[in-house]
């Protein structure tokens, strides 16, 4: 099963329609096998998730199947983190090759992938230095220090009172520091207390942020289009207008692209949209091919000068293998020109999915093949139309109650995509017409 591509399986699929793309709940309950799995991820794991009723198995392309081979098209990307998707050959044989070199050798010593990334990384975001870690919060906390060590020893604020400045509806992470920036009352609730020196202001009005400033301000910290927050797309120019902002009070802007970076939106960061050059950019999902947590900080060296030998770290920040496969994740990238197709396919699908809007969709936004719907909370959550998709095959999820987010592998076949539409577009007439029965 492992090389079988993409085409395989849609080729099975039309070999026998319906028998195994998506799974419907009433006549395929799921199987003994499946129930056990989810009884013994209950009992024994955190209930900190509650995952939609489908466990994985496989994954090839942008196709997944689940351990009774039921088959989806994913339309999630795990949150983007696949955006070259599953078991991408290119990236499956870097981390192979390389996980036979060299694997791990910790900071101590210097490895042969490491800088070969790092300069990549400076290069791409016309950004002076890179420092690499895992995981996205952990990039974001890198930036926080990063910000605050800078409006300490750069800008002259006094010894621990700089003030980092988020967005209202912001998520970049779920560490201490990161969710006491954030506006959502669940992802704070009984983990408090936070540090100080955090404040949010509304998303897309920069006037807000001209406010907010004060003279202990070290950084604004904003996502250029807001994923968890419901594919929010700001006001044209806001970023360019937010950036001046920060130049004239010596403030920073670091934009957390770590969900939008990597062509997500049709540009290798969603920044160039408004023409700026942040300080600071932070990295991570796509940047580990789907394989790794691979993340970066990346910045003008005016910050990164506050970084001394020993100042911060991470044991596996920057492993070779890591490494390795961040640069076959972005070769894969220029290379096979996904920041150009996600901008085409993107705007082609948004086009498509504009067409439902009326009735229960509300709204389609978005930028390139990241793309929120809208429904309208009158009549139904997001929820019932996620699990639909799923019915028919389609992996997909909410955020925020009325928002459906789509954001499929970059490199997902035209034609798969064409399907996509179809069955989206099924399932909102079919939820229309059972919305309209039951009233
Ligand atoms: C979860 C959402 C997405 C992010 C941005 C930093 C991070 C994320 C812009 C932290 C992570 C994830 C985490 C995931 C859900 C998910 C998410 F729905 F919560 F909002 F993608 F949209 N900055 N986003 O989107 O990166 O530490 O997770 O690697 O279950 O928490 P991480």
């Amino acid at each position: 099963m492992a090389t079988r591509t993409s085409d395989d399986l849609r080729a099975d699929a039309a070999r026998a329609p319906g028998t195994d793309i998506g799974r419907d709940p009433v006549s395929q309950p799921l199987s003994d096998a499946a129930l056990d799995l989810i009884g013994r991820e209950k009992t024994f794991g955190a209930r900190n998730y509650d995952p939609l009723p489908v466990v994985l198995a496989r994954g090839q392309g942008s196709w997944l199947a689940d351990v009774d081979g039921h088959r989806y098209l994913d339309l999630m990307s795990a949150y983007s983190a696949v955006s070259f998707g599953h078991a991408n050959p290119r990236i499956v044989g870097a981390l192979v090759a390389q996980a036979q070199q060299l694997g791990v050798t910790s900071r101590a010593y210097y490895n042969d992938e490491l800088p070969l990334l790092l300069e990549r990384l400076a290069q791409l975001t016309g950004l002076d230095r890179a420092l690499p870690a895992n995981g996205g919060a952990e990039a974001v906390e890198t930036a926080m220090k990063a910000a605050r060590k800078w409006g300490h020893k750069i800008k002259g604020i006094p010894e621990g009172r700089a003030e980092i400045i988020g967005c209202q509806g912001n998520f970049h992470g779920r560490t201490i520091a990161v969710i006491g920036l954030s506006t959502e009352p669940q992802y704070r609730d009984g983990f408090g207390p936070f540090p100080p020196g955090l404040s949010t202001i509304p998303y897309g009005d920069a006037d807000a942020l001209e406010r907010a400033i004060t003279p202990r301000t070290a950084a604004f910290l904003v996502e250029p289009i807001q994923g968890e927050g419901g594919i929010v797309v700001p006001p044209e120019g806001y970023l360019a207008r937010s950036l001046e902002i920060c130049r004239k009070h010596r403030v920073l802007m670091i934009c957390d692209e770590i969900q939008t970076g990597l062509g997500r939106t049709g540009r290798f960061l969603a920044s160039e949209y408004d023409g700026v050059k942040p300080d600071g950019v932070i990295l991570g999902k796509a940047l580990g091919g789907g394989l790794l947590p691979v993340s970066a900080f990346v910045a003008t060296h005016d910050v990164m000068q506050v970084f001394h030998p020993g100042d911060h770290g991470s044991t596996f920040g920057g492993n070779p293998l890591a490494s390795a496969v961040a640069m076959a994740s972005l070769d894969v990238l220029f290379e096979e020109r996904l920041i150009e197709r996600s901008a085409s396919l993107g705007e082609w699908m948004l086009g498509e999915l504009q067409d439902l809007r009326g009735g229960v969709v509300k709204d389609v936004r978005g930028r390139g093949l990241f793309l929120g719907i809208e429904v309208d909370e009158r009549y139904t959550t997001a929820r019932p139309v996620v699990d639909r998709l799923l019915a028919r095959g389609i992996l997909s999820k909410d955020t925020h109650d009325t928002v459906v987010r789509i954001a499929p592998p970059l490199n997902i076949p035209r034609d798969d995509l064409a399907w996509a539409i179809g069955e989206i577009r099924t399932v909102f007439r079919e939820l229309e017409r059972d919305l309209k029965r039951a009233a």
